[in-house]
């Protein structure tokens, strides 16, 4: 190959350096993540079939991507375990087939696996653990949202700028030469005529390839500004205190960027409650209600006796797509709202409230906590520190006012229900036994499943079949995943003579 002139080398070293530079830029667009009610992790304590297993899914921050699936069986003679992901939308019939998840290295009965969650929306992770009993299946829901956007380091993206400019200058070379050397023959030089059309042919190619490196990047970054807008965020509520035959009524509303209520998609109740709402004071955190408010446009409670103060919202529901939702809000109590609500009844059943500081959780040791009903709760020692990230069982027994082991009612179909905050608020999670997934949203998946749609799509729900009148055990233990480490408050409800009691705990991680 020949030496490029002075000329051809300048305008090569200018189109480079432009080329660096926008390289650089697009390398450089920094990294969003986006605040949500944080405990993305899904814990699942339940049956495949007559195994028991703990599922546990660590979903990707960006869609599509990557989750990890971790499957524990705790009871039963399994051969192996199968993961796959189906999509609300497409179904079983439309799921990728399943993977066998690999025996974990070190450990027994442990399993993991990866799954592609390839769009936005309710998935659910079927896990079919095979063996000596059989084959059992249990759909573990999962929301994939994209929480984030994987940023570029800047060495790397200096390194591929510094690549991509090689393989330009490469090409103009190429044009250079093909236009030029390649046309006389080896060993002769280039007389000025044909040397000039290669020089020619170079300055025309030049700007073309940078058009064309121009437009792949205005792509990729159409391509990023649509991936931005499809972002999960938070979706906007307002909370106010409205009169009703002068009694105070929260009311709770999604609203919309300027301010006006927004209808929200087809709900489905979970554990019969299209809402399950929970007001926290932030300041002492000592306040807590739990309410099931009703949906006209807006959602609606009486407001129950707290003190006041300024409150934190979280309201759970669950789309007819399988999709789980909390809206968080904020809420100021006044005076005057609170010694209105000092007499108000409750407008559900099924709602509770307490106004207590928390017992402080001492490790190793149990700790207890005395209930309205003259009961106590008692959280059981575990062997180790609870570190933010691995996977924890949260223990605890009810004990009637002589001690022995309580028997509980069904609260919401279930025996116990558990909320843990963060002292600043940033994580919020409702627990159950079966861990943090909605079985509503389990329920949906299986109906799906069966085809109980109609022909718009639409979910057709019989009547809530969840409550039961059995008597439960007074002992009880919820899986969870701290996600970060902090000061935490947890509130642990049950049912016992008609009554929901509340025990209260904390918890440092
Ligand atoms: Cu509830």
């Amino acid at each position: 190959m020949g030496k490029l002139d002075d000329e051809s080398a300048a305008m090569i070293a200018r189109v480079l350096r432009a080329l660096t530079l926008a390289l650089t830029f697009i390398a450089l667009v920094p990294s969003l993540s986006d605040a949500h009610v944080g405990s993305p992790d899904v814990v699942f304590d339940g049956k495949a079939g007559t195994y028991d297993v703990r599922v546990i899914v660590r979903v990707p921050s960006v869609v599509p991507g990557l989750a990890d699936v971790t499957v524990r069986v705790l009871r039963g003679d399994e051969r192996r375990v199968l993961i796959r992901p189906v999509f609300w939308r497409a179904g079983v019939a439309g799921a990728p087939s399943a993977d066998v998840a690999t025996p974990v290295h070190g450990a027994s009965k442990l399993y993991s696996g990866q799954l592609w969650l390839m769009a936005r929306g309710a998935y659910s992770v079927y896990v079919t653990v095979e063996g000596a009993e059989g084959s059992g299946t249990v759909a573990v829901p999962v929301v994939s949202v994209a929480t984030g956007r994987l940023g570029m380091s800047t060495g790397l993206g200096l390194l591929l700028a510094a690549l991509g400019g090689l393989l330009l200058a490469g090409l103009i070379t190429l044009v250079y030469a093909g236009a030029g050397e390649s046309v006389v023959e080896p060993g002769t030089t280039i007389d000025p005529p044909t040397r000039r059309r290669a020089r020619l042919m170079t300055i025309v190619a030049a700007p073309l390839l940078a058009m064309a490196l121009l437009g792949g990047a205005k792509w990729w970054q159409s391509v990023d500004a649509t991936y931005q807008t499809r972002m999960y965020h938070p979706l906007a509520t307002r909370a106010s205190i409205a009169r009703e035959a002068g009694r105070p009524v929260l009311r709770f509303a999604v609203v919309d960027r300027n301010g006006r209520d927004l209808q929200l998609d087809p709900l489905v109740p979970d554990h019969g409650k299209l809402m399950h709402l929970f007001l926290i004071d932030s300041a002492t955190l000592n306040g807590f209600a739990h309410l099931h408010p009703v949906y006209t446009g807006a959602f609606y409670s009486p407001l129950p006796p707290l003190a006041p103060g300024t409150y934190r919202l979280f309201g759970d529901i669950t789309f007819e797509t399988g999709l789980t939702n909390t809206l968080a809000g904020n809420l100021q109590l006044t005076r005057e709202d609170s010694l209105l609500a000092a007499s108000s009844t409750p407008g559900d059943p099924d709602d509770a409230w307490i106004n207590a500081s928390g017992a402080k959780r001492i490790d190793r040791i149990a700790t207890v906590d005395t209930l309205a009903d003259g009961s106590t709760m008692e959280w059981r020692s575990d062997s180790a520190k609870i570190r933010a990230g691995d996977e924890t069982t949260l223990r605890f027994r009810v004990r009637d006012p002589s001690g022995t082991v309580a028997r509980l009612e069904p609260y919401l179909g279930m025996n116990a229900h558990a909320v843990i905050v963060r002292d600043d608020g940033s994580v919020f999670v409702h627990l159950h036994p079966a861990g943090t997934v909605s079985l509503t949203a389990q329920r949906v998946f299986a109906l799906r499943d069966r085809g109980d749609t109609t022909t718009r799509g639409r979910l057709k729900l019989g009547a809530d079949t969840m409550q039961n009148a059995m008597p439960m055990a007074g002992e009880f233990s919820f899986p969870y995943i701290f996600p970060r480490s902090g000061s935490y408050r947890i509130w642990v409800q049950v049912r016992r003579d008609g009554r929901v009691v509340t025990g209260v705990f904390d918890v440092v991680v």
